[in-house]
């Protein structure tokens, strides 16, 4: 956002604030939000420097989660594909380039499960390849504006959290990566019926360009909330942000 020297600039900041507020938080408020005197409403902000600008974009775009994760139907499911539409050769993208992908140690990994959990907190591979696997052909979208259909196996994260005995009602399911990329998502969504712990890319083993051993696929949510080479699941109610979204990407996240 640009700096304002003398007087502040009602365009750019009614501007400003909705870019921050996305689509599901607009249609909350309907167009009356979108003046100054509403965002003054809103935010409880005075407005009357830059630093009080800076504050309220901050309250509206954390706004902007909770209306999104109200606006959040746990039963709702994304679209599925027939398998002739997959995306080939499927996009690779990661915050480097793919000849820096990490190398992953199957027989020495272990997934580490923590926080507000009362059951298993280990997990070799062979384990989560034992349990009931499902797949889906889903539409991957990512933010800087490609999207692709692609097919994921694996295990239901629900059932994962069940057999950690995760405290389900905790805010937030945090991943930690062998990249030392991070994210984290609202339990809603961790619960979701296509939320797949996956172990497979179109009936192989995950390659390592698409997160070996394992990627978090939410077909609920823009490809940056789904995390590649997970190592680490944390359930906890302290907000743990990400890579992204401490860069400033919208937390929820939802497509
Ligand atoms: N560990 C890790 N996971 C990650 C990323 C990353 O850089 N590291 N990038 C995210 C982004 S922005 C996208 S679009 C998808 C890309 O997944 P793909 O390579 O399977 O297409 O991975 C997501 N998960
Ligand atoms: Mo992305």
């Amino acid at each position: 956002m640009s700096i304002r020297n003398t007087k502040l600039d009602a365009e750019s900041i009614i501007k400003d604030a909705a870019k921050e507020l996305k689509a599901p938080a607009r249609r909350l408020f309907g167009k009356r939000i979108l003046s100054l005197g509403g965002l003054v409403m809103l935010s409880g902000c005075n407005l009357t420097d830059d630093k009080s600008v800076n504050a309220m974009l901050r309250k509206i775009s954390s706004f902007n989660d909770d209306a999104q994760a109200l606006l959040f139907d746990p039963n709702k499911l994304a679209p599925t594909y027939p398998e002739s539409m997959i995306t080939r050769p499927f996009p690779f993208n990661a915050f480097y380039d793919i000849d820096e992908v990490p190398e992953v140690d199957a027989s020495a990994y272990k997934l580490e499960v923590g926080g507000r959990v009362t059951g298993k907190r280990v997990w070799t591979l062979d384990e989560l390849h034992a349990m009931p696997q499902e797949s889906q052909v889903t539409r991957h979208i990512c933010i800087e504006g490609w999207s692709a259909i692609g097919k994921w196996g694996g295990v239901r994260f629900a059932h994962v959290l069940a057999r950690a005995g995760a405290d389900t009602s905790a805010k937030y399911v945090a991943f930690h990566c062998a990249d030392n990329y991070s994210t984290s998502i609202d339990m809603p969504t961790a619960l979701h019926a296509q939320t797949l712990l996956t172990l497979t890319y179109d009936g192989q083993f995950l390659p390592p360009k698409y997160g070996f051993p394992m990627k978090l696929r939410m077909p609920t949510k823009l490809g940056y909330k789904n995390p590649k080479h997970i190592v680490a699941i944390t359930v906890t109610n302290d907000y743990p942000g990400g890579y992204w979204e401490n860069q400033g990407y919208n937390w929820f996240g939802g497509s």
